[in-house]
């Protein structure tokens, strides 16, 4: 059962926050209010929000999920692997001592953003992406093993990181872009699968037997339901203009 979450407002400079492709620019008045909206929509789900204030020298510090990995022992303060987010962990440690008792970092040359982590149950997948690198892999996996908590990389192409296209939806099931159906990384589990249209939704958000999915993805939302989950949708259009999904905009624990 999850029970808390950590998320950043969003600050005017979002704007100008990282993106892959040509896209158009976030409009800051609809980020916010989709922002309120997927804090409603975690508080629904039993989950007490914990809201940092915005940060503006960091257009992208709104996707917090990067900057912090949540382990069942510890936290761990990543260290990101584009430039411009680098320093964006700066003042996390004063952030998480009212949750977290022992709080570890990655330190150089490793480089390691939480959207590639994937926890699935007793195992977690690492992505190794532009962002994350295997000396970063090797700090977590070290971290993780000590909680009897075991880890593998998968290498990542063509997607920002692992979670873009596969998270963990309980129950030994996973949700994967349709790229990740057959990779062999995930044999062992049960898979639904994006529609190949709507490839965004793969990145969905399982709350205590919901599952938040981004808005605009009919069919893959219904192939959830088929599959026996009770779903909800949100709009963050605004963050889909950064690359940002909907697991990217908490830390959840
Ligand atoms: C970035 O490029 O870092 C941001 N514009 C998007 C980060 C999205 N994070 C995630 O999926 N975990």
């Amino acid at each position: 059962m999850l029970k808390n979450a950590l998320v950043r407002t969003p600050s005017p400079e979002l704007i100008n926050g990282i993106t892959r492709g040509k896209r158009d620019k976030a409009d800051y008045q609809k980020a916010l209010q989709q922002h309120e909206q997927y804090q409603r929509l975690l508080v629904e789900q039993g989950i007490s929000v914990t809201v940092l204030e915005a940060n503006s020298s960091f257009p992208d510090s709104v996707f917090v999920e990067d900057v912090v990995v949540c382990t069942p022992k510890c936290a761990v303060i990543t260290r990101p692997g584009v430039l411009q987010r680098r320093e964006e962990i700066k003042g996390l440690e004063n952030v998480l001592p009212p949750f977290y008792d022992e709080i570890k970092k990655i330190e150089a040359p490793g480089i390691l953003e939480g959207g590639d982590v994937l926890l699935a149950g007793s195992h977690c997948f690492i992505g190794i992406s532009e962002r994350t690198n295997h000396a970063g892999a090797d700090q977590l996996t070290a971290i993780l093993q000590q909680q009897g908590i075991t880890a593998t990389t998968v290498p990542i192409k063509d997607m920002l990181h692992l979670k873009t296209g596969v998270v963990y939806l309980e129950n030994n099931t996973l949700l994967v872009n349709s790229k990740y159906q057959d990779h062999p990384a995930f044999r062992s589990f049960n898979k639904i699968t994006a529609d190949t249209k709507e490839a965004s939704a793969a990145n969905s958000l399982w709350i205590n037997g919901t599952v938040i999915v981004p808005a605009g993805y009919p069919v893959t939302r219904s192939n959830l339901e088929d599959a026996g989950y009770k779903t909800v949708a949100v709009d963050i259009s605004e963050f889909e203009k950064l690359d940002g999904g909907l697991t990217c905009l908490s830390i959840r624990f």
